[in-house]
């Protein structure tokens, strides 16, 4: 069959790669790097190029269905509607609410939000947006006039001095941080400093690392900004011509951190480090200050956010090549979210509820029958007004609310009362389906039309490149069906996404004159072939720059009402959730190397769990001891919130008193895990983003007695003891445990999985052996041990894919493959290059991560393995020498 090429954009980072793909029209075969891209340059990470391991059909939600039956698009919509209009009507526009996500396409976004705002008439509209990336917008309002993000990903090549503060990009923006490694190794008397609590891969890059204390980094660049002033290293000329507010900041930085040998103790960091930090950032002109979750997340983030670009305003270090605050955004597009106004407090097109004159202009652009006049309900908030039964319908669209909203728990009860759960999904299993009344099958990745926007402000294509599978239909088109049932058919009458874009490029142009940030009225007229075609380009595109603008704030104009930049007084806050006698522990959470948010599609590629299968907790040793904690065994967080189980690892890369754990695992991964059900839904008081980077627990081991590992053609569920489930490439894999012993293992097999075809029972050992054949099929084997110590997987999976012969048979009970075989953890995902065989080059003399690639290719591809890689170098060297 004919194959075709296209270019498109990744659906993960924020960084926004181009992705060549190369697909027969039906499937997407393979996909690689676009060279032409500007921000990957040809290079995918890790998630990236796995892309087309995780487009297959099985796991994909493929019909409607009210209250769990299925129906036609027809019935579902006409039903929805008039659910929705019986809702409306009998407690008005306000008790209806959509819940959306920065994983959706601006199209899709646009016309949600005209249809709630402008037609239902309700300002409850919020996004998972609010979870990420909502104190930086308020941060750069505040500061620019404008949620203005103003440098690119180009500066990096300007830069001297790099700061990255609570940003893992080596994980989670690999790409970006590559540019940055090449940038250094181009020129190493580039300064690299990391700020954050743990020593991440991140920390491989740095030349200096603050492993502060958790919460203080406002007190750090409170110290910067008094220190600039101190040391005569301030631009008063720029302070005089471009910005308000100096005095204020600066006295307030002064106050709370005009002493740095407080700061340093304060921030637990030596105070020679964190001179050195100040001192670089004094001499430095060309400074980028990266930020991400490790400021946004926290109930003083807006603060934190104002407290960094306080010291770039100060030096006025920004608007020229390599220097600015840069919000590193996470997902593909939390910009395009922003842009179209997807929050509760904005309205569309950087405009928002502070003045009636916004509301009457976008009310009059959009001819909207209902316009909502004041601000809705932000994220947290909206979920407790859905547990007060105040909001009586929520449509939930491309996001995970069960999972990633703090206090889980409680989440789950709002949306358990809730009398209409409406959830657009691609997926057919993830945690928040289970409470919804109307389901809608949505189509994904390579099969959606529209656009992105990413980290820079570039605007790149995802094209619609396959037929969405069964039923599945775009958000869009969704959105408007529903809306032309309600009544709306002109405004929401759009041929295409290319229509939608060109509406939503028209108004941020309307009656702009040079008052908002956001305008690419340049692109108001594109043609459908151009949208088609249309290059990555970052915005604003207008008159004035019909190419686009790499560069903001280039002329010192901002979009305050007097058109000067404003400092912001900070007084640093100590987090609101804080570790107390009954829970000691600060527990800290985010995100690993491999895997993608609630792993709904991530979770599916097997490779892509070989880096890490299991929910765990990271823990300092000292800690290890004082709770009684084995590394590899399985313990439990607790407060009284809820409860999270994973398995410890003991790592001096953890502060003391502090415990890291992944945000990752769901419901259907694991029994406990889900980190969100730790965190109080405790939010900054400006953004309404909640603290999920400090959390309390209190952590006790899990005395199992025993592990297994249960391998099974086709899914079982197990609820009885604690389990983890790992998707392989023929089977499935559990791992289970349990405190308490099971008597009989051939009665459990004979419960759960029916007789076993062979066993072995060697009760001296508490090991325990079966399988289970059919037409010489393997169908489960269950192995089990007395303790964590489990065979190796590989061999196991192929051998459901091949007739069992009696060597088979054999080798089954043994667990072992025939020959030698490859175990241990997957450190490189491109090359799948195991620990072990990394170890044994290290023993035979590879010395540097570049001698391991040489040797084994392990890191050559994405790079971000190559922390690791170090790291067991670093280890192993100390091994050979001791
Ligand atoms: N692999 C992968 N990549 C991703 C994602 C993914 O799920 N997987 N998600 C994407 C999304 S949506 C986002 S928002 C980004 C997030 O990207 P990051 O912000 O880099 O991600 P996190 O791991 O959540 O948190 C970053 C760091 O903040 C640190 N931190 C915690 N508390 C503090 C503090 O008080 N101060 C400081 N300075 N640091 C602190 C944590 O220890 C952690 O290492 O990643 C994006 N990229
Ligand atoms: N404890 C803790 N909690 C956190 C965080 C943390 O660091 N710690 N980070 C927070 C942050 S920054 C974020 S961004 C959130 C992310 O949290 P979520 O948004 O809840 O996570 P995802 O797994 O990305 O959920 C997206 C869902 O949309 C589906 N989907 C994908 N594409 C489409 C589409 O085109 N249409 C439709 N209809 N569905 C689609 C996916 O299958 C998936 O189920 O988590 C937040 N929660
Ligand atoms: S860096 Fe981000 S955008 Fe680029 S390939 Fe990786 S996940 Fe996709
Ligand atoms: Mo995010």
């Amino acid at each position: 069959m004919a194959t075709l090429k296209n270019q498109t954009t990744c659906p993960y980072c924020g960084v926004g790669c181009g992705v060549n793909t190369t697909h027969d029209g039906q499937r997407i075969i393979a996909v690689s790097g676009d060279e032409d891209h500007p921000a990957n340059q040809g290079r995918l990470c890790v998630k990236g190029s796995a892309l087309h391991e995780t487009t297959a059909m099985e796991g994909r939600l493929l019909k409607p269905r009210v209250d769990g039956r299925e129906h036609s698009w027809n019935t579902t919509l006409d039903t929805l509607a008039t659910r929705l209009e019986g809702i409306i009507a009998a407690h008005g526009p306000e008790s209806v609410a959509m819940y959306l996500s920065g994983q959706l396409l601006t199209e899709d976004y646009y016309v949600a939000n005209k249809l709630m705002k402008g037609f239902i008439g309700s300002a409850h509209v919020d996004t998972n947006s609010r979870l990420c990336m909502s104190s930086t917008v308020v941060g750069y309002k505040r500061a620019f006039g404008g949620d203005l993000q103003p440098c690119s990903y180009g500066d990096i090549d300007h830069a001297e001095l790099m700061v990255l503060v609570g940003s893992n990009a080596a994980w989670n923006h690999p790409i970006l941080y590559q540019r940055m490694v090449a940038a250094k190794n181009a020129n190493p008397d580039i300064k690299v400093v990391l700020i954050d609590p743990r020593r991440t891969a991140t920390a491989d890059l740095a030349d200096l690392h603050l492993a502060l204390k958790p919460g203080t980094d406002a007190l750090i660049f409170n110290a910067i900004l008094a220190a600039l002033a101190e040391r005569n290293a301030l631009d008063a000329e720029y302070i005089d011509a471009h910005t308000e507010g100096f005095d204020a900041a600066l006295s307030a930085a002064q106050t709370s951190a005009g002493d740095l040998a407080e700061v340093a103790r304060k921030a637990d960091v030596p105070l020679a480090d964190l001179e050195q930090l100040v001192d670089w950032f004094c001499t430095t002109e060309r400074t980028l200050t990266f930020f991400s979750q490790g400021i946004n997340q926290s109930s003083s983030g807006t603060d934190k956010v104002n407290s960094i670009i306080n010291c770039h305003l100060a030096t006025g270090r920004l608007g020229r090549p390599g220097m600015g605050p840069f919000s590193l955004t996470g997902q593909p597009n939390a910009m395009g979210g922003r842009e179209v106004g997807g929050l509760a407090n904005q309205l569309a097109a950087h405009m928002d509820f502070s003045q009636s004159a916004f509301v009457e202009r976008v009310g009059r652009f959009w001819q909207a029958p209902n316009m909502a006049t004041r601000e809705g309900y932000k994220a947290v908030d909206l979920f407790e007004a859905i547990e007060r039964g105040e909001i009586k319908a929520v449509w939930i669209m491309a996001t995970n609310p069960l999972v990633s909203l703090p206090d889980a728990n409680r989440v789950r009860r709002a949306l358990e009362k809730c009398e209409l759960v409406i959830v657009s999904e691609c997926m057919a299993n993830t945690d928040t389906l289970e409470l919804a009344d109307i389901v809608l099958p949505a189509s994904g990745w390579s099969e959606k039309n529209g656009t992105v926007t990413n980290s820079e402000r570039r605007i790149s294509r995802q094209r619609g490149l396959v037929p969405p599978p069964g039923d599945a239909q775009h958000d869009w088109w969704i959105i408007c069906e529903l809306a032309k049932r309600m009544g709306y058919r002109e405004a929401f009458d759009y041929a295409s996404p290319a229509a939608i874009f060109r509406e939503h490029a028209r108004l941020s142009g309307f009656e702009n004159n040079r008052t908002r940030g956001f305008d690419i009225s340049g692109m108001a007229e594109l043609s459908d072939l151009a949208y088609d075609s249309l290059k990555p380009i970052q915005w604003p595109v207008n008159e004035q720059a019909p190419e686009g603008t790499p560069r903001l704030f280039a002329d010192g104009h901002f979009f305050t009402p007097n058109n000067r930049a404003r400092l912001l007084p900070v007084t640093p806050q100590a987090p609101k959730q804080q570790p107390s006698s009954e829970y000691p522990l600060i527990v800290n959470s985010g995100r690993i190397r491999d895997q993608w948010h609630t792993m709904t599609r991530t979770g599916r590629a097997a490779r892509l769990l070989q880096h890490h299968a299991e929910p765990f907790i990271e823990i300092h040793p000292d800690d290890a001891r004082r709770f009684q904690v084995e590394h590899l065994q399985l313990a439990e967080l607790q407060n009284e919130l809820g409860r999270y189980r994973g398995r410890i690892r003991i790592t001096d890369q953890q502060r003391p008193g502090e415990v890291f754990i992944p945000m990752h695992w769901t419901r259907q991964f694991t029994q406990t895990g889900i980190s969100g059900s730790l965190f109080a839904p405790e939010v900054d008081p400006f953004s309404g983003q909640p603290e999920s980077k400090q959390g309390r627990a209190t952590l006790k081991p899990l005395h199992m007695c025993w592990e297994a590992r249960l391998l099974v053609r086709e899914e079982r569920s197990i609820e009885d003891h604690w389990w983890t489930r790992v998707p392989l490439n023929h089977c499935t894999s559990y791992r289970l445990a349990d405190t308490e012993a099971v008597e009989n293992w051939r009665d459990w097999c004979e419960s759960h999985l029916g007789a076993p075809s062979l066993w072995l029972d060697d009760q001296a050992h508490q090991r325990f052996r079966a399988a289970g054949i059919q037409n010489n099929r393997l169908d489960w084997i269950l192995l089990v041990e007395p303790n964590a110590e489990l065979p190796d997987l590989a061999w196991l999976d192929t051998c459901f894919d091949v007739e069992v012969d009696l060597d088979t048979r054999r080798q089954l009970l043994d667990a072992k493959a025939p020959g030698e075989q490859a175990t241990g953890a997957v450190i490189c995902s491109c090359f799948q290059v195991r620990e072990p065989d990394i170890i044994s080059a290290i023993i035979e003399g590879a010395d540097s991560a570049q001698a391991l690639g040489e040797q084994l290719k392990c890191g050559t591809n994405c790079g971000s393995c190559v922390p690791e890689l170090k790291e067991l170098v670093k280890v192993h060297h100390v091994e050979k020498s001791a």
